[in-house]
């Protein structure tokens, strides 16, 4: 009985914080957090994991890979597109970096020579 009671208010506060959420102009409290690429992390053919997910400003992407062999760098369309680095890019070379998402297509490649070319590159659409 109790334990019903608790769920339940757990659901109304759920309800709560997305409604909150909604207030803030869409700058979303809660997020969540995906591991890109699942168990394989990040690296080859990472390009069609977005591919069937929602995603929305504000949840977090958490990119794994061996810092000896890749390396995460957002970039806009034609820094995608062409595989380069805008100069004065941000590199995020830990192995385990977080990256929160921006409204609208963001943008990653991996700046080991090669690597974008091969497919080592990723849009996430974020509403
Ligand atoms: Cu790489």
């Amino acid at each position: 009985m109790a334990k019903g009671r608790g769920s339940a208010n757990s659901a109304t506060a759920l309800v709560g914080v997305m409604m909150l959420c909604l207030l803030i102009n869409g700058q979303l409290v809660e997020s969540a957090i995906y591991t890109v690429g699942g168990g394989g992390g990040w690296t080859f053919n990472t390009v069609g994991w977005p591919k069937g997910k929602s995603f929305r400003a504000g949840d977090v992407l958490v990119f794994k890979y061996s810092p000896a062999a890749h390396d995460v760098v957002p970039v806009n369309a034609a820094g995608y597109r062409s595989c380069n680095a805008p100069r004065g890019s941000k590199k995020f070379k830990s192995g385990n970096d977080r990256i929160r998402l921006r409204r609208g297509t963001n943008y990653f490649i991996c700046s080991f020579a090669g690597h974008c070319q091969a497919g080592m590159k990723m849009a996430v659409r974020a509403a």
